[in-house]
């Protein structure tokens, strides 16, 4: 699905600002109707999460549909276009309505959909349109949430006291996160209306080649020719061709390369009858080779984070002066990547990440697929067909960034307590991620702190990617001990064949907090962490990355193990360092990004 796009075929408006909105008590929504004014709305800012924009509990904790409301107009001018609206995310599930007709309905949080309006929006008319949100999770969603009678994550439950018994029996319906991060909702990403020309060009497909070569294919609708122009990085054409598909080339091409390399990026001009569509790329290979992932041929060294779309008053909702300022801030510490952890980023973020030369791990949202030894989750929860479209839409709308070097298919699942049941459902998921992307970039899964010896789904995936917290929620506060345990589990992985890489460690740090023996919680604990376990994986020529939890303190559920939401930040919510920033800082900026590693053991070959 392309981005929209304002050029000389194509027109878009961003209906972002102030909407009317209310929230609804009845779990159907039958409470509003949508084709009337809202009663009694507040106003609430697009794009955005609901929960922070007040004051009241009920709107930080509401459970079940919420309603956005304001009225469009369309010009004349448009009288001969397409129409379309578009919905960068609109978190759980949405519909639409436009003056009280369903024109839309939409199921994942965290990526796009549209509706053709044509034809309902006449130009010159003035229309009311009508969003619901629904923030409900459950076994059947991604992220997936508790049932009724189960606790949240890290959630407090004394089981067996009829006290508590009764009171949660009597609790009003509410969510149950199976995952560590505040359960926002509401309309996340901008609001757009575009106006194309009635025979549009759908879908652009590149692959580029460090050779120069670009295969690429073209998906329009309606009648015209394709031409297709490649643009330099100073917009001198370098190559073009006519067709749908095909393929064309461009005399040494400069690479894109990661910050401090020139992430040089090419345009891919696409005409078709009236259309246009500009659309960049890099020239960039990423491969596995052995137990190396090579970047344009070279052994890459990925130091970076897991982070989360959090921030305050925003919630969830896109921050684009937040994501300038950690662009900013990955830069300054020396880092190179970032996961987007759990769920795909707004594609905002992923053009930032192509302009500033920042590699990306784009993970789905399916975290939370466990419930204990107890049920497997793969016979008991339905989730297995929406994680196939999730998986689709997100390779299908990010497949084109150059930052992008790896698929992750979901975080933390459970692999050890029905390894086989496990196996069945993540490989057929691997397997659709290497068919759906024509770049065919490598795919993994990142694996929760388990019996690795039980699971035999992490050590299929084209990168072993590791969450691991020796010396924090085990071993905890005992670094020899857990550098011991990490030793031994790394002895294991090296007889895999396959680059592995940290996607999560990391310790709650509460800033200002110190402490001359480094105790839980204090910054020296952070740092001394970090300090003693990377010392562990220097040792590993297969160990190909460190990506640390997390680039800053989030908000969470409320729970005993939270304070104030989770505080493994390197840096706070408000972006100030702490102690162990410094500690990274130094390390990162004398790491490059590539040649860290060759892959082979240097004790081994006594260099
Ligand atoms: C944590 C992280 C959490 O924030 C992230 O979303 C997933 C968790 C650590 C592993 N990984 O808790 O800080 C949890 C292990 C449970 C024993």
């Amino acid at each position: 699905m392309l981005y929209p796009q304002k050029n000389d075929a194509r027109f878009c408006v961003e209906l972002d600002g102030l909407w009317d909105f209310c929230l609804s008590h009845d779990l159907s929504g039958a409470d509003i109707d949508p084709a009337a004014p809202l009663p009694s709305p507040r106003l609430m800012a697009v794009p955005g999460s609901y929960n922070d924009q007040g004051e009241d509990k009920e709107l930080r904790d509401h459970y079940g549909w919420a309603y956005y409301q304001r009225r469009i107009e369309v010009p004349r001018m448009f009288d001969a276009c397409r129409l379309v609206l578009r919905f960068g995310a609109v978190t759980h599930k949405a519909k639409v309505w436009l003056n009280g007709e369903l024109i839309a309905e939409h199921k994942g949080g965290f990526l796009p959909f549209e509706a053709d309006v044509t034809g309902k929006l006449r130009p010159g008319t003035a229309a009311l349109l009508t969003v619901a949100c629904d923030n409900r999770v459950d076994h059947s969603t991604l992220p997936v949430g508790n049932e009724p009678g189960q606790i949240a994550f890290f959630g407090s439950d004394n089981a067996g006291i009829p006290s508590v018994e009764h009171a949660k029996a009597s609790a009003a319906p509410q969510n149950r996160p199976n995952f560590d991060f505040f359960n926002y909702a509401g309309i996340h990403r901008p609001v757009w209306l575009c106006a194309l020309p009635q025979n549009f060009i759908r879908d652009i497909a590149l692959v580029p080649h460090n050779d120069g070569t670009v295969d690429y294919r073209v998906l329009t609708e309606g009648d015209g020719a394709v031409a297709v122009q490649i643009l330099d990085p100073d917009g001198r054409v370098a190559a073009q061709g006519e067709g749908t598909q095909g393929s064309l080339k461009v005399e040494a091409p400069r690479l894109w390369e990661p910050w401090p390399g020139k992430p040089w990026l090419y345009t891919a001009r696409v005409r078709f009858g009236e259309d246009r569509y500009d659309q960049t790329f890099g020239f960039r290979e990423v491969r596995v080779d052995g137990v190396r992932l090579l970047l344009n041929g070279k052994p890459l060294y990925l130091k970076g984070f897991g982070k989360h779309e959090d921030s305050a008053f925003h919630g969830r909702g896109l921050d684009s002066c937040l994501n300038v300022k950690d662009a900013g801030l990955i830069h300054w510490i020396g880092a190179n990547a970032v996961r987007t952890s759990h769920y795909p980023y707004s594609e905002e973020f992923y053009d930032l990440c192509d302009r500033e030369g920042i590699l990306v791990i784009d993970e789905t949202p399916a975290v939370g697929i466990g419930a204990g030894a107890e049920q497997d989750p793969y016979k008991t929860f339905p989730i297995g067909e929406h994680h196939r479209e999730v998986l689709t839409d997100m390779i299908d709308r990010d497949k084109n960034h150059p930052c992008v070097i790896m698929w992750s298919l979901g975080n933390e699942p459970d692999l050890e307590h029905f390894p086989q049941s496990a196996y069945d459902y993540w490989h057929p998921l691997y397997e659709l991620a290497h068919e759906l992307d024509p770049q065919d970039r490598p795919v993994t899964l990142v694996c929760c702190q388990n019996d690795y010896t039980k699971d035999i789904t992490t050590r299929t995936m084209d990168v072993v990617s590791l969450n691991r917290y020796y010396g924090w929620y085990n071993l905890s506060g005992d670094l020899d001990a857990a550098c011991m345990a990490w030793n031994e589990e790394l002895d294991f992985w090296a007889q895999q064949g396959k680059p592995v890489l940290f996607t999560e460690y990391g310790a709650d740090t509460v800033e200002g907090l110190h402490d001359t023996r480094a105790g839980m919680f204090s910054e020296e604990y952070q740092a001394e962490y970090f300090e003693r376990l990377n010392a562990v994986i220097d040792r590993r020529p297969f160990f190909i990355g460190e990506l640390v939890w997390n680039f800053a303190d989030f908000a969470t559920i409320q729970g005993p193990m939270r304070v104030g939401g989770n505080r493994k930040g390197i840096f706070t919510r408000d972006r100030r360092p702490k102690l162990a920033a410094h500690v990274l800082r130094r390390r990162w900026t004398a790491i490059p990004n590539v040649d860290y590693k060759d892959g082979t053991d240097k004790q081994e070959t006594g260099k």
